[in-house]
């Protein structure tokens, strides 16, 4: 592979670069036909999540658990200590974490939102604003559960899916200094700080900002806490541009964007190379003993919080192999491998690419579609009928309803999530995905919308069903397959 961004700076500047790692063991994948995918698509109410994994040819749903574990990672699987209590897995893991992330306390946590969970009721009041760097769908959930009210304080630059600007995860400080003046700092429990901001595309965070960030807020005794789920990711892209980081490697500019503030939540589903698991880390005594307290109550022993023994071996050796260059630079580098196809041929993507996946503009993909007819929910359906790819919305579905008004929230970004697991697909998947996307981008028109038919209350995205708003003129010229769910909606 070849990228402009990842040959900076290394001894392979003008050579080509592979994966770090040969394939040991396989997995069988299942292609099936475009009437097959249909009604798989029709059956799962248009939404992805809701699809077999047995239906689909390449799963770009998330990169959430979904890495494949290296052979130490296996190999430490067998050294699991399933004790109730003490494990030495567990002290494996808090050791690790104290190495590469550095904060005091850990606590151990079934995964990212358990973490989530834990903090926000150890540390949220009703009533009190709880800024972050653009909402994430089960972090914000939890604050407002506890009846915190979320507060976007991300750069504006993030909302706008063509800026390119390098570190559009960035806290606007002039919105985060108002929100202060505005409703008083003893009324913000802390700073929710994202790194490679997930709804924003993967975008970072730049170490100046975070410095400029945590001084601002502890000036005012706010703490801030990162969600640290990707932060591997984004100290990678600190190190290729922000000045003065070249040199430096991947561990300590994670270790440094930690020390600057007060503790973390982290879904190690994503940076850390395993299956399941997440954990909290903070430096104060108190809520660390609080927290001790809680997660018993919901996770499990402060020694396992929900995760088995080997689960937590593994994790350790993830965590370890996540900060690894050559790993780094692959997995950012298959991201922008596929990013470039798809802007080679000029299918709009959110710039600069970013982290974890790559996201698909679906409004201007699909003009033709207004957004209460769900553009990008469409879209990923008609992917995953054009090809067997599995995609995710991060759009106003996933934005849900204002907890007051009950009325939609139209997020600016409406958009389609390529997400790539890390270590699982080839360079020749990645072909196979962008000429589908291609090939959709040439007959957007074909693509009807979807309305929205169930509607659960919480976190809807995972679990609701659409129906096709096939508009009439398709209807009436005979629409081939691309638009979904033309022929469900004649049957029904
Ligand atoms: N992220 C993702 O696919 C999985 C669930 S939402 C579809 O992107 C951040 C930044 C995340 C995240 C999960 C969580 C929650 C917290 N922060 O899924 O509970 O991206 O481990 O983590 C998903 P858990």
């Amino acid at each position: 592979m070849k990228n402009k961004e990842h040959e900076e700076g290394t001894a392979l500047s003008d050579r080509s670069w592979a994966e770090p790692y040969k394939i040991k063991m396989v997995e069988h994948l299942r292609m099936t036909t475009p009437e097959q995918r249909e009604r798989a698509i029709g059956e799962a109410g248009y939404n992805t999540f809701l699809l077999r994994s047995s239906d689909v040819y390449i799963d770009l749903l998330t990169d959430s658990g979904t890495s494949a574990m290296s052979d130490r990672q296996w190999a430490g699987m067998l050294l699991g200590d399933e004790a109730y209590a003490g494990s030495s897995n567990f002290y494996h893991l808090e050791e690790t974490v104290r190495e590469f992330y550095g904060y005091k306390h850990f606590i151990p946590t079934h995964q990212g939102r358990g973490a989530e969970h834990l903090l926000s009721r150890l540390c949220i009041r009703p009533g009190d604003s709880v800024p972050g760097n653009m909402y994430f769908t089960t972090t914000r959930h939890h604050q407002e559960a506890v009846g915190g009210v979320f507060v976007d304080v991300i750069i504006d630059e993030a909302h706008d899916p063509e800026s390119e600007h390098p570190f559009k995860g960035n806290v606007d400080l002039g919105k985060m200094r108002s929100l202060i003046d505005r409703v008083g700092a003893d009324r913000i429990p802390y700073l929710s700080l994202e790194t490679n901001v997930n709804m924003a595309g993967g975008q970072p965070c730049s170490m100046e900002n975070i410095r400029s960030v945590c001084a601002l807020c502890h000036e005012h005794g706010i703490p801030v806490q990162l969600d640290a789920t990707r932060a591997v990711e984004n100290a990678y892209f600190i190190k290729l541009r922000e000045p003065g980081f070249a040199g430096r490697s991947v561990a300590s500019i994670l270790r440094e964007m930690c020390s600057h503030t007060d503790g973390c939540t982290i879904s190690a589903k994503k940076d850390s190379l395993v299956n399941i698991g997440g954990f909290l880390a903070v430096n104060d005594d108190d809520l660390a003993e609080r927290a001790r307290n809680l997660v018993v109550v919901y996770e499990g022993l402060h020694t396992y919080g929900g995760l088995a023994g080997r689960d937590m071996e593994a994790m350790a050796i993830g965590i370890a192999e996540s900060v690894q260059e050559d790993h780094i630079r692959a997995r950012i580098g298959q991201v922008h491998y596929l990013g470039q196809k798809l802007m080679d041929a000029g299918v709009p993507v959110v710039r600069p690419l970013g982290g974890h996946g790559v996201f698909i503009d679906a409004a201007r993909f699909l003009p033709h579609l207004p957004p209460e007819q769900f553009p990008a929910q469409s879209l990923t359906a008609a992917l995953y009928v054009d090809s067997g790819v599995r995609s995710m919305e991060r759009g106003v579905v996933s934005a849900g309803r204002d907890p007051k008004t009950c009325e939609n929230l139209l997020p600016s970004l409406e958009l389609i999530r390529l997400t790539i697991p890390r270590r699982v697909y080839t360079q020749a998947h990645m072909d196979v995905v962008a000429e589908s996307v291609i090939e959709l981008f040439k007959r957007p028109e074909h693509i009807s919308g979807l309305r929205m038919v169930y509607e659960p209350e919480h976190l809807r995205f995972f679990q609701a069903r659409f129906q096709p708003v096939v508009p009439a003129s398709v209807v009436a010229t005979g629409a081939d397959a691309q638009s979904i769910g033309g022929r469900q909606e004649d049957e029904q």
